[in-house]
């Protein structure tokens, strides 16, 4: 396979709204971003995936777009959003915009106009069936909460929504919506965005009077009219939100030829402490076996033939160092192994803001110090379903999407130097330890350590070349694989717990030339001490 130029770029994901405020309203903002731009240029980034910035009602904080070609006021102006361009070009950065295009906001204008009249030239811009009022179409349920049937009385009509009902789903059957999308697409890529983030792009193709929502029957075709129109026409880096995805689809969305997106992000990872059929607030452990052998089916399955992404954070995931690692005496050490395992393997690493600095979940006191809409459903469901309060608390402290929506830890000054203001949402209690300015001036800090391992990525092609293949599958405590291509093989091995592990790779590869490692001092006893990690490389 040719290699593209975007194969070795890390990418790091801000989520505006919680990322650095400039102007003290409590809500992060444009010229916040573009006021640390120096520190992710140091960090050593590709490109900046933003989190919805357009105009929107923000129900969903802002993945319910209003108005898809101007700035949210609350973030800033077109203006700000050039300059955050120009100066983060400057910096050799991209900037990634995230394209809600499964549905939009209720009050954006097309759905103000749908909503008027069946006969309204943008009636069909929406997912609409004939009723009568309290008798569903059928019994789909929204993400958020009730069903995904809303009654519009005037029309006596419902509209379809999987998600929220200020989320109204748009009709990608309806070649005027795909047009509109386009230009939009195009007006974008005009002004020098370098790349798109699909949102929920598996879902547009629903057929619902079949209940099909992921993966329906046109969704490849209206996939590759979306790339041939927009991104094809440039150079982009495209990446489609995939949460049903399997390999086999996966090769698809990023087949080399470019015929639909650059990369994918896939979910099986991220889903495997969460058992069938349950909830993923019904808590249950990560199967540490299957999570290796996950990782290797996907490794192999993509090595050639398509791109994945590699992450264990985003806005919508709880922090990895408090799901899989140790938050507690082991931070430092379980955040850097965890980050050798990820950026290690092949595919383009994703580094949520605040990631690079071991930020943690947080534990409020109770449901009214949470903002996330899905977390909030989820508490009142759950409480007239006979759930009791702790026990609600305790699924929102391993996997509220709030976890990783408080506000980045910048400094030990009050708000963590996110705002002057009030923050829209409490900043995290541990920020006067854990915070950007104390692990920048670090040299052992986890902030440290990322930026080593992207620059690893940068100067060693094997990174990014070589090929996978898991070692010890069976091991209950250690994560080891090679990477290999025709001259060279790296070996990464890390100890995924807290109790010492005996490792028969470490003799052998001792003897190699040493990339990373966690620990300062050498392993000479080939026990992997608590969570260690360590990269080896055979030239
Ligand atoms: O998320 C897709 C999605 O399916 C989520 O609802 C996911 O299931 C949930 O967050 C897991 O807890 C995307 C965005 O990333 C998310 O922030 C949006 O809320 C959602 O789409 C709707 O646009
Ligand atoms: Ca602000």
């Amino acid at each position: 396979m040719a290699r593209k130029w975007w194969q070795d770029k890390v990418v790091y994901q801000i989520y505006p709204r919680s990322f650095q405020d400039s102007n003290g309203d409590g809500i992060g903002d444009l010229p916040g971003i573009i006021s640390r731009l120096d520190y992710l240029a140091d960090l050593g980034v590709d490109a900046l995936w933003l989190s919805p910035v357009c105009q929107s009602p923000q129900d969903d904080n802002g993945y319910d777009i209003s108005d898809y070609q101007n700035i949210d006021p609350m973030f800033g102006t077109l203006d700000d959003m050039e300059q955050l361009i120009a100066e983060a070009k400057k910096r050799n950065i991209k900037i990634i915009m995230d394209l809600v295009l499964n549905h939009s906001s209720d009050e954006h204008r097309w759905f103000q106009e749908a909503k008027k009249s069946k006969d309204n030239p943008y009636h069909d811009y929406y997912v609409w069936r004939d009723g009568e009022e309290g008798v569903l179409p059928n019994d789909m349920k929204a993400s958020f909460g009730g069903s995904a049937w809303e009654w519009v009385p005037e029309l006596g009509q419902y509209y379809f929504h999987q998600f929220s009902v200020k989320q109204p789903d748009l009709n990608w059957e309806n070649p005027k919506v795909r047009r509109e999308i386009y230009d939009m697409i195009l007006w974008w890529m005009d002004k020098g965005v370098g790349g798109f983030r699909l949102d929920v792009i598996d879902q547009i193709a629903k057929e619902p009077d079949k209940k099909i929502t992921t993966n329906g029957p046109k969704l490849h075709e209206f996939l590759r009219e979306l790339s041939k129109e927009t991104f094809q026409k440039a150079d982009l880096i495209t990446v489609g939100e995939t949460w049903g995805a399997d390999p086999e689809r996966a090769k698809r969305y990023s087949n080399p030829d470019g015929s639909e997106f650059s990369m994918v992000f896939q979910f099986e990872h991220v889903m495997l402490d969460q058992e069938e059929g349950k909830e993923k607030w019904d808590l249950s452990p990560l199967p540490f076996v299957e999570l290796k052998k996950n990782f290797a089916k996907w490794q192999k399955e993509l090595h050639g033939s398509g791109w994945n992404s590699l992450f264990w954070n985003n806005h919508d995931l709880p922090r990895i160092v408090s799901r899989w690692g140790n938050d507690k005496e082991y931070r430092v050490e379980s955040a850097k192994m965890l980050a050798t395992i990820l950026h290690g393997m092949q595919g383009t690493p994703y580094i949520y803001q605040g990631e690079e600095l071991g930020m943690t979940n947080v534990r409020f006191p109770d449901i009214t110090h949470y903002r996330d809409i899905e977390t909030l459903h989820m508490y009142e469901e759950r409480l007239e379903a006979g759930y009791k309060k702790e026990d609600i608390m305790k699924s929102i402290y391993a996997k509220s999407r709030d976890n990783a929506r408080t506000p980045m830890q910048w400094n030990d000054s009050t708000n963590a130097g996110f705002t002057t203001g009030t923050p829209w949402i409490e900043v995290n209690p541990n920020y006067t330890e854990i915070n950007a300015e104390n692990e920048t001036k670090d040299p052992d800090s986890i902030y440290n350590y990322y930026k080593k391992l992207i620059k690893l990525r940068k100067a060693n092609e094997i990174f990014t070349e070589g090929e996978f293949h898991l070692l010890l599958e069976e091991d209950s405590q250690i994560f080891a694989y090679t990477r290999t291509t025709e001259t060279e093989t790296m070996c990464v091995i890390a100890n995924f717990t807290a109790t010492p592990a005996p490792c028969r790779l470490i003799e052998k590869w001792n003897k190699t030339e040493k990339l990373i490692h966690n620990y300062k001092t050498e392993n000479t006893d080939g026990i992997l001490r608590p969570y260690e990690a360590i990269i080896y490389i055979d030239r």
